[in-house]
């Protein structure tokens, strides 16, 4: 409340929380965690971080022309991505012509001439990037591969290749479908659930509430992480009184401090285990699965030295693990970037697909795969064409709708698209939301193949990084967000989402817009395809823009599970898509059954005095959008720039507590990449393993290194060294941080930077 009143003001905080997620009010942005049936919904059906991410969109601060007066693009690139995001929204087109240093005003109409004429005077199309974050609606998503696809180019990389593309990859391959398998409900009848690699009390916090109701039940609950998050261990429940005034639920039964990259080898051990000990469903294996002896042999033949030296645990705590898995009738398996951002991410998911199939977890009641997505439309802007390898039977259901041949060729996605705009063989970047120069890898790199174009043109609600590090020309779109009225020719309209477990259904936002200048995303797109393709094809953008109707027909027609969407989407809580593994049983790959997979275990190789680093977000940000300098579950406060540290490891590297480093990567290319002044705070994360927050990170993530199969940036394994800092402290804001060690034990009252001779 205190963050959503001080940016919102009382009435249109009242106003606006009461409407998130509820049947006829706007999905949250802020993950794609499931609502509950609507009557099983509460009347505050949202979370502390839904409330902060609302009150980041509904804020009051405005960026308008004075502001880009005001600050040139060198300014604007000095400043850090919290003081950009708390300028507020904005609120008209503003371009940045070539040789300028400012942007200035320019009519939407003269917006759309200006992209045409930079895409039609391409040598091809295959020489401009389109970019989608997760958040675009399935309309706007839809539209806008349409778009791309009839302008003749698949470059539609999106924030999922950088954060759950391991998950679909290893899913599709092993039970044919890239989405989970599981429903809100089966967490109320599962007998255990693994959490691994994932953070819910800060990043998708409804989740909690969900477990702490299975664990209510007799549910038990594995926690597999580096960390001991908050949440996981003493849950308070803010929505209920037991919760404000009672004792907190310790939700895990047992955590397990993995090392960082080592859950392939924990999963064999598990998987070892259970062969060991026959605690097989041989009746589901046999009858759905293929390929069980061959990987019962290559497990056979890991030695358990091999096995706990990669993944840091003991023989007890991995065998504790495995009786909780034997013990359980029905497990729901649950991860997130902890997993999916390693080299070997394709393997590890793999290999928690082969314990699911091992233990019959998939299409039962209380069981199944679980990938906790993170953006909230992230996994319906997949659904909607934007994948840069759509197969070829959406290719063609889209030419067949439209009369046009899309490509068959694999498009760009994140690191290529990267790639070939720094060697010049991408020369235009539009972006549907999301802020990609700062979530990208090797921020260095990123900037320089940005700054390479001839074009950048940035879709967006809120200004950040991206809009400074810029192409020649530079545009800047301002849209309107979720909480917003969207009136279009034939009146408001509705936009609609689909959640992590495949729920489809429609959100629609009441404020009034941040300004009266703004355009919807799909007016947006309309506006830009309209321009580019004139009369080139047979669609009539400017009704699909005046009637999002029109839109949910065409996709009705093109992408399977949609049939009468307008109809269905209109039920309260909307609708499931299918999903043959969890329906029936099926499984769509090449032996038409769930293929258990071999992979070999790939262990990172560090040298004395390398960390490996992985990174995370804090309580206070989302993504690149921080929304304030705390991160108070773990201890920090007034500032960001700090490095999670074993004691052990300070001292053994010869440094203390409070001592402020440089961070450098080690990478076989010799670039230097460096993160400059992060402040060591002892901390309770296994030895060899470091951990500091994104995006400040993000200058020493490799661009070439990236996950096997997935081509994800691997940004939870970053072999680093440190040294003493000489570098003048780095401010977050205006005021410069200072912040409390935390050890594990209680904070020490130490400020930052050090008062002299201490
Ligand atoms: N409030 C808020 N909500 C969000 C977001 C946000 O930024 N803020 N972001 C959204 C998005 S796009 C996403 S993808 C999700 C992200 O949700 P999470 O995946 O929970 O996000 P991270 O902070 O990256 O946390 C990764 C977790 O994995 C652990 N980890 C790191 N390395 C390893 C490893 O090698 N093994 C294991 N087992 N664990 C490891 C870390 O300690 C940490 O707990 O959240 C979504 N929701
Ligand atoms: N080092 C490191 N890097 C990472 C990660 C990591 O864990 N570590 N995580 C990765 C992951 S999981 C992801 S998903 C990506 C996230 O990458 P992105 O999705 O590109 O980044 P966001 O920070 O979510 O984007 C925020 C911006 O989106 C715009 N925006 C907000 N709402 C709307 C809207 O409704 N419409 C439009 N058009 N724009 C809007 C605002 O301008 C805001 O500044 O980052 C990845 N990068
Ligand atoms: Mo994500």
């Amino acid at each position: 409340m205190k963050q959503a009143v001080s940016q919102m003001g009382v009435t249109r905080t009242t106003r606006t929380l009461s409407r998130i997620n509820q049947p006829d009010g706007f999905d949250c942005m802020s993950c794609a965690w499931p609502d509950p049936d609507p009557e099983h919904r509460h009347s505050a059906e949202f979370c502390e971080n839904g409330a902060k991410a609302v009150a980041e969109e509904a804020t009051k601060e405005r960026v308008g022309r004075d502001f880009f007066r005001a600050y040139s693009i060198a300014d604007l690139s000095d400043k850090s991505e919290y003081w950009l995001g708390k300028q507020g929204r904005l609120t008209e087109p503003m371009v940045k012509r070539s040789g300028s240093q400012h942007y200035e005003p320019i009519a939407w109409e003269d917006a759309f001439t200006l992209i045409a004429t930079h895409l039609t005077e391409l040598v091809t199309p295959d020489e401009a990037t389109f970019y989608t974050s997760g958040r675009a609606s399935n309309e706007a998503a839809f539209l806008y591969q349409l778009f791309v696809r009839m302008l003749g180019t698949n470059n539609l990389p999106d924030c999922s290749n950088m954060c759950h593309e391991s998950s679909g990859v290893a899913l599709i391959d092993s039970i044919g479908i890239g989405k989970g398998s599981v429903s809100l409900l089966d967490f109320y009848s599962a007998d255990l659930i693994v959490v691994a690699g994932q953070n819910p009390g800060t990043n998708h916090p409804r989740m909690l509430s969900a477990l702490e109701a299975a664990k209510r039940r007799g549910a038990r609950i594995l926690s597999i992480n580096p960390l001991l998050e908050a949440g996981t261990s003493n849950f308070h429940n803010p929505q209920n009184m037991r919760g404000m005034i009672g004792k907190g639920t310790d939700l895990a039964d047992l955590h397990l401090p993995v090392k960082v990259n080592g859950d392939h080898a924990l999963f064999l051990g598990i998987g070892k285990l259970l062969l060991e000990w026959r605690a097989i469903d041989a009746d589901f294996t046999d009858a759905y699965t293929v390929g069980l002896e061959e990987w019962a042999e290559h497990v056979g033949r890991l030695s358990w030295s091999t096995l706990t030296n990669a993944c840091g645990l003991s023989l007890e705590e991995i065998e504790s693990a495995a009786r909780m898995v034997s013990n359980s009738r029905a497990t729901i398996w649950c991860w997130a970037m902890g997993l999916t951002q390693h080299h070997n991410s394709v393997a590890t998911i793999r290999e928690v697909v082969n314990l699911a199939l091992l233990r019959g977890d998939l299409g039962k009641a209380g069981a199944g795969l679980c990938p906790v997505r993170g953006h909230s439309n992230v996994q319906g802007d997949r659904t909607m064409g934007v994948w840069e390898k759509a197969p070829g039977w959406f290719l063609d259901s889209l030419g067949a709708e439209f009369s046009f041949k899309p490509s068959p060729h694999h498009g760009f996605d994140a690191v290529e698209s990267i790639e070939a705009m720094h060697d010049g063989r991408v020369s235009v970047f539009i972006g549907l939301g999301g802020n990609f120069a700062h979530a990208a890898p090797d921020t260095g790199y990123t900037t320089e193949a940005l700054r390479s174009t001839k074009l950048t043109v940035q879709i967006s609600t809120k200004l950040n990084r991206s809009h400074a590090v810029c192409g020649d020309t530079a545009i800047i779109l301002p849209t309107l967000g979720r909480t917003e009225l969207d009136m279009q020719s034939t009146g408001p309209q509705m936009i609609t989402v689909e959640d992590s477990m495949s729920v489809v259904h429609a959100s629609r936002g009441r404020l009034r817009p941040a300004s009266d200048s703004l355009r919807s995303e799909v007016a947006i797109i309309c506006g830009i395809a309209a321009a580019t393709l004139g009369d080139r094809h047979d669609v009539d953008w400017g009704a699909l823009a005046g009637d999002y109707s029109l839109i949910r027909r065409h996709i009705a027609s093109v992408v399977p599970g949609f049939e009468h969407f307008e109809e269905r989407v209109l039920r309260p809580g909307g609708f499931v898509l299918p999903h043959p593994p969890r329906d029936s049983r099926t499984f769509e790959t090449a032996s038409g059954r769930a293929e258990f997979g071999v992979s070999q275990l790939a262990t990172l190789e560090v040298e004395p005095g390398q960390l490996v680093l992985q990174t995370l977000r804090s309580h206070d940000q989302f993504n690149t959008t921080i929304y304030g300098l705390n991160d108070r579950y773990r201890g920090i406060h007034n500032g960001r720039r700090v490095l999670f540290m074993n004691r052990a490891d300070i001292s053994n590297l010869g440094f203390k507590a409070g001592d402020v480093v440089d961070i450098h990567a080690a990478w076989r290319d010799g670039r230097d990449r460096c993160a400059p002044a992060f402040r060591l705070v002892a901390y309770n994360t296994p030895r060899g393993s470091v951990a500091a927050y994104y995006p400040e990170t993000n200058p020493l993530i490799p661009i070439g290194s990236t996950a096997e199969h997935s081509n994800t940036p691997t940004s939870k394994s970053v072999i680093v060294t440190l040294s003493l800092s000489s570098a003048a402290p780095i401010r977050d804001d205006d005021r410069g941080p200072a912040l409390d060690e935390l050890d594990g034990t209680g904070t020490s009252g130490l400020v930052w930077p050090p008062a002299s001779g201490r």
